[in-house]
């Protein structure tokens, strides 16, 4: 399997989250896409993802599979052992369900922010910013950090007793947070300890470096 994506990028890791998770680095290769020349708006690599965003899985058969939650969800199946999405019919829904809440809430809020109210990835790449529209996701972020850490006060996960899917994306939604210098709220103190734990997890801390040659990695 071939994975196009960007070390640092947010949305990419949550797919280098959930290839550690699973024990999967093994059977990938990455090909890094840099973001800040815009090679993800060429018409080679549209080809690959018509929304022209990051990451993409490339399988041995042709197919070019995009979007972090499709992903995962194809990488936590391959093996018929889910950890990540769920085993049951219940346990599956409320995790897409706290999945989709952790994108539209958190993570789509932050990255839009980024894009429309910062420089973003440069002139050459924004080629249209909205600034009123930024800020308003900016606040819609931080309205999403004091839900999750609603949700954390009663419970140790995301969506429940176990780690999944919607931890990766609300992990996500916090190195997002970090880069674009929008802190979580002091009085968030469940959001903010569940993250500091987030961040010791093996695999939040090797996501970075998993893409380097694997004799340069150990
Ligand atoms: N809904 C997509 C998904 O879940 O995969 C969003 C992917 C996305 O926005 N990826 C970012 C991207 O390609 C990568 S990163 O910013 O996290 O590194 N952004 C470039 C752009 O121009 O939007």
């Amino acid at each position: 399997m071939t994975i196009y994506d960007w070390a640092t990028g947010p949305y990419p890791a949550r797919v280098r989250i959930a290839l550690a998770e699973k024990n999967l680095r093994s059977r990938v290769r990455f090909v890094s896409v840099n973001l800040r020349k815009g090679e993800h708006k060429t018409p080679d690599f549209l080809a690959k993802n018509y929304s022209g965003t990051l990451p993409v899985l490339e399988l041995e058969d042709g197919t070019f599979m995009a979007e972090c939650t499709a992903i995962t969800e194809y990488l936590d199946a391959l093996d018929g052992a889910p950890l990540l999405t769920g085993k049951t019919p219940l346990e599956k829904g409320v995790i897409h369900m706290m999945n989709k809440r952790a994108e539209l809430e958190l993570l789509d809020p932050v990255s839009v922010y980024f894009h429309h109210a910062t420089p973003g990835l440069g002139p050459d790449v924004e080629l249209y910013q909205n600034a009123e529209w930024g800020l308003r996701q900016r606040d819609k972020a931080v309205r999403g950090m004091h839900y999750f850490d609603g949700i954390l006060k009663r419970q140790p996960f995301v969506a429940g007793e176990v780690f999944s899917m919607a931890d990766i994306t609300v992990i996500a939604g916090l190195i997002f947070a970090g880069f674009v210098e929008l802190p979580v709220p002091a009085q968030c103190e469940a959001l903010r300890t569940w993250y500091a734990a987030m961040q010791q997890r093996p695999s939040v801390r090797s996501r970075v470096t998993m893409s380097e040659p694997i004799e340069a990695a150990v």
